[in-house]
């Protein structure tokens, strides 16, 4: 970790403590793991230029002690095999009895067809894991003959099931429908389908990056993949092509036939109803067991949405949010997401208000930080739920459209918009506001949270969209909602009602050239708010895949786990 002193790096948007490599482009993540002492984070990469390109990507390979400080290897998968050589696709890490990990991944094959494949670890005694070997026998799975248009791939972590069997997932189009097919195998080489689909959603027909793990019903600790029983729920998340959002559902597995019956059936089918894992631009979420902190840890990939003639020239594209800690909240519904501890590490300089009043049309600078690199928690209680909520037109039940048509700069709105406005520009010309509203609708209360981007630069060719989502919380109980938000540059991660939304965004503000940027509280309703409490850290810059300081990153590592010391010493 490197104190910031007060100067903080401003560039293009390049992240300070989120993950990225060096240079190049990445996407999704792929097979992060915990092994011998050793954080280990695989992604979608581009070892030769900044864009997808024709899509032969490879699996870049990065190791960590803390989830925070990153040292890169290099590629741990190259599109080099008849069975993968137009691409290393994405896919999951799982390890085997004895302590072997192996992946098993898309590749494009020869003739560009997606085919299921696995690898294993040369030496599972590595604590860094530097070499994977690709059987002669992949692929293991071919594309099945009901498989339109070549969609088929991304398979899961795999599970123990009923027969001491392995199970994995894999998404595919199936007659027209996105279905998470199930594959049973007795020695991880030779897989055979079940015939029914785990899900199938008749009215998608893409489905990608399918992950799939148990939680406990009561508590926030984690599970292993292989976990079932009583006391335990199973979550099965999809990522859906088309809207590129990733849905959930909480529900109950039965190993028998390997069947998840969702809990909200009310739902539906059609996964597109079901729970969101990130308003905003985030995409192909996928988890995995820390059995170092008994949790469950989950990494989600956020493009771009500058052009791709800004992502040649900065030369690097793609950043994945910060890992997030998920457990299942005590309604037995909706997951709770919260960046792991271990942020706290980089929390330098602190501000903070308490018991602040913030009037109609008020706007209060949190200042006394560098606001372009920092984790602000803040909770805003509501004195006149009752008297100032606004009801709630059923015309809005789009929350996109909602946050569209009623952003941030909508004055006097009943309960909010209020919130937080971030990367404002001195002249506020330039502004990202992230905000709620609280409606009455059929006698209760429904919590709209929102992140416009409307204003969020004066660049006329980067994408700004408004984003939002409804957050799930009894605010008539509570009589308050909480924000969290984690600002590092060109990404906004925020959190609503202790985690139950998330919207996470890009901005690329033109101010931050030549000037810093501002932080405000602001309330746009027609009655009070206050923040009854709000602490914002500016954050210090991680050794994220620094490519010369990469030793220091590794002597970080062995400070914090002294399991790895040897395997680390280079
Ligand atoms: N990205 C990978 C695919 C996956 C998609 C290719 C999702 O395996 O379906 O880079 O972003």
């Amino acid at each position: 970790m490197c104190p910031t002193n007060g100067k903080l790096h401003l560039d293009n948007g390049r992240t300070a403590y989120h993950f990225q490599p060096a240079k190049f482009w990445q996407n999704d993540p792929n097979g992060p793991l915990y092994h011998n002492g050793l954080y280990h984070f695989f992604f979608q990469y581009n070892p030769h230029g900044p864009l997808w390109d024709t899509g032969k990507l490879s699996w870049g390979h990065s190791v960590s002690g803390d989830l925070v400080n990153w040292a890169f290897l290099g590629t741990a998968l190259d599109p080099t095999d008849p069975f993968d050589v137009n691409g290393c696709w994405s896919g999951s890490a799982t390890v085997l009895p004895g302590g072997r990990p192996a992946f098993l991944y898309t590749g494009r094959d020869a003739d560009g067809v997606q085919v299921q494949n696995v690898a294993f670890a040369k030496n599972p005694l590595d604590p860094l894991l530097r070499e994977w070997e690709k059987p002669s026998c992949n692929p293991v799975v071919a594309i099945p003959a009901d498989v339109t248009n070549n969609n088929f791939r991304d398979p899961t972590t795999a599970w123990l099931g009923r027969g001491g069997l392995w199970r994995m997932a894999v998404a595919a189009e199936v007659g027209g429908a996105g279905s998470a097919l199930v594959y049973r195998s007795a020695d991880f080489l030779r897989w055979e389908r079940n015939a029914a689909p785990m899900h199938s959603s008749a009215a998608v027909p893409v489905l990608e990056c399918p992950d799939f793990f148990p939680v406990v019903e009561h508590g926030s600790e984690g599970l292993d993949a292989s976990a079932n029983g009583a006391g335990v729920k199973h979550v099965l998340k999809l990522s859906e092509f088309d809207t590129h959002q990733d849905f959930y559902m909480v529900g109950r597995y039965a190993d028998e036939e390997d069947t998840f019956s969702p809990e909200e059936s009310e739902r539906g089918d059609n996964c597109r109803s079901w729970r969101c894992i990130d308003y905003g631009q985030a995409y192909a979420a996928k988890s995995f067991f820390d059995a170092r902190r008994q949790r469950r840890v989950q990494w989600l990939w956020v493009n771009e949405y500058d052009t791709k003639v800004d992502d040649v020239a900065k030369g690097w594209a793609g950043v994945q949010a910060f890992p997030r800690k998920v457990w299942l909240d005590s309604d037995g519904k909706q997951l709770l997401q919260w960046p792991v501890d271990e942020i706290e590490t980089l929390r330098t300089k602190r501000v903070g208000l308490q018991g602040t009043e913030v009037k109609a049309g008020g706007l209060h600078e949190i200042a006394g930080i560098a606001t372009s690199q920092a984790d602000v928690e803040v909770v805003f209680e509501i004195p006149n739920l009752k008297e100032e909520a606004e009801s709630f037109d059923p015309e809005w039940l789009d929350p996109h459209k909602l946050c569209k048509e009623k952003g941030a700069a909508f004055a006097h709105g009943g309960v909010g918009p209020f919130g937080l406005i971030i990367m404002a520009s001195g002249d506020l010309q330039e502004q990202t506001a992230v905000f709620f509203r609280v409606f009455r609708h059929h006698g209760k209360y429904k919590v709209f949270m929102c992140t416009d981007l409307s204003r969020s630069s004066t660049r006329e060719d980067v994408y700004k969209d408004a984003y939002g989502g409804f957050v799930d919380v009894d605010i008539e109980k509570d009589k308050s909602i909480s924000l969290r938000t984690l600002i590092d540059h060109s990404m906004i991660e925020s959190f609503g009602g202790n985690g139950r939304a998330c919207i996470t965004t890009r901005v690329y503000p033109e101010h931050v050239a030549t000037s810093s940027s501002h932080l405000y509280v602001f309330n746009n309703g027609s009655g009070t708010v206050n923040v009854s409490k709000l602490e914002a850290w500016e954050l210090a810059t991680a050794n994220v895949n620094v490519a010369d300081a990469d030793l220091a990153a590794l002597d970080a590592i062995r400070v914090a786990d002294g399991t790895c010391q040897d395997a680390v010493a280079v």
